[in-house]
Parts: C-alpha cells; structure tokens; sequence
C-alpha cells in the first residue's frame, strides 16, 4: 500500500475506530468468494435445520455466520495473505495472527428484525489503544455492496475510546440510535476495517438479498486466537499454505478447539 494511503488508514482507524480500503478484491476472485460462501451457508443452515448449535457463534434466521472459511475453497485461504490486511495489521498492533476468518450473512427481512439481532454491542472490550496495540481488527471484505437498504453495518465513531455513561452500559437495550452513528456503506470488494471494540450493531435487512462481509478477523500475539486454525487447516491445507498463511494461522497455545461445527463433508482436521 502506498505510503500515503497507509497513513490516512492508520489516522482513520486510530481517531474513528474504522476505515475503508477500496477495490481490494474484484473478478474471478470476488466471484469464486461468492461461489464458496453460498456452499457454506448452505451447510451451515442444514447444520441449523438439525439442530444444531454453532460452536462460540451467535446465529439466527436473520443473522447467519459461518467460521474457519479457508476449509470452503482456495479463494477464502488466499484472503489470509490480503497486502491491505498486512500494511494495517503490521502497522497498529505489530505481531499479529489470525483469530477467524468468518462469513457473516444478514438475511432480508420485511417482517421485524429481533431486537437481538440489531443490538449495539461491542465484540470485545475496550483498551487504551494510546499506550496499547488494538488486541482485535476486523477487516470485513464485502461481498455485497453494504447499502442503507440490505442493513450496512451501524458503527459510532470514536467509541472505541470511550467507556460508556452508566445509564448505558446495556447498550443493546437502547434501542435509539446515537446521535452521530453511521452506517459503513462500501462496494463489493471494498474492505471495512473496524476497530471491534466500539459501538457497532448489524443494520436491518430490508433489501431482496442477503448481505454478506468475509471477516478477516486478526488478533494480536498476546490475544488467542478463536481456535486452532492450523488444525483445523489439516493435512489438506498445510501443506500449501503459503510463509505467510502458516503464520498467521499457526499458534502454539494448548487448548484451542481444533474443529468447528460445521466443515465441508469428508474434512479431515490435524
Ligand atoms: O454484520 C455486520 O453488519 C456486523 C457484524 C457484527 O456486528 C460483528 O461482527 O460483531
């Protein structure tokens, strides 16, 4: 990434908590990430439709999320080695890896959204980022265009910075909108990059189409990562991955999850 460039994303993410990188991923790369999204959505609604529960994942009809997306095809694993993800990633936290890669659907409604659903949230709580590396980025490449109507993602600049007054510390029960919140609007191939600490919440569907981001979730050394990508890679991936997939995917703590609920049939995990 252009020097420049770079530095106008450091200054967004650090004074805003978000940014976004244009035309990051285009044509057949954007269509086979499309192609390989719709295969795993689809296991993981029969997985729902059997009852099960997605491991550490919140799903509902409205909001459908899919992890480890490298299993689903070559073009998902080639996201890991994403220049932009690297120049930000390097920049604000220094050593980093992968904490998922996730698919993260929201589903068309007309009817209304649950109010779990849409809540404000933050993924993670916050830190000092002045006297800190960020401990999570997520890098959210956009399938869809993000637009008003299909429920882009509303985010509160800033507030990755600032605990929140007591009277909101439930900020999923507010159901008002904040005064200068946003919505991350981008095309597809765009990339969001979102500080997940501030205030952010899913949009309300109302187009006639899913919306769909590839988070390239990344987290720093110190923070562990969701599971144990490495393993889960397995004697199919391994052995291709690229210098810079193996480390963002490989870490040595004892304990991590080494499968996730739902893997394409026949995955043999390490
Ligand atoms: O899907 C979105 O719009 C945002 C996802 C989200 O809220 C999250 O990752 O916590």
């Amino acid at each position: 990434m252009d020097p420049i460039d770079l530095s106008r994303h450091l200054f967004a993410l650090r004074s805003s908590g978000y940014t976004r990188v244009e035309a990051c991923v285009a044509g057949d790369w954007l269509n086979e990430l499309n192609a390989l999204s719709g295969r795993a959505l689809a296991a993981v609604r029969a997985a729902l439709a059997r009852g099960e529960k997605l491991h550490g994942t919140y799903a509902s009809e409205e909001s459908l999320a899919c992890r480890c997306l490298y299993v689903w095809g070559e073009a998902a694993m080639r996201l890991i080695d994403l220049p932009a993800v690297h120049a930000i990633a390097g920049a604000m936290m220094g050593s980093y890896r992968l904490w998922d890669l996730s698919l993260l659907a929201s589903m068309p409604t007309q009817a209304k959204h649950s109010e779990e659903a849409l809540a404000w949230h933050r993924d993670k709580a916050p830190v000092d980022t002045r006297s800190a590396p960020p401990p999570y980025l997520w890098f959210f490449v956009c399938l869809d265009a993000t637009t008003a109507e299909n429920g882009a993602t509303w985010f509160v600049p800033g507030s990755h910075h600032c605990e929140l007054p007591p009277d909101l510390r439930d900020p999923g029960a507010v159901q008002r909108a904040f005064p200068t919140a946003t919505q991350l609007l981008g095309n597809a191939g765009d990339l969001l990059v979102i500080d997940p600490t501030a205030l952010h919440s899913v949009g309300a569907n109302r187009a006639d189409h899913p919306r769909r981001l590839v988070n390239i979730a990344v987290s720093t050394e110190a923070t562990p990562p969701l599971l144990d990508h490495w393993a889960i890679a397995g004697p199919d991936l391994q052995p291709r991955a690229t210098p810079t997939q193996q480390r963002m995917l490989r870490c040595g703590l004892p304990g991590l999850e080494r499968t996730w609920t739902v893997l394409p049939p026949g995955w043999v995990t390490a």
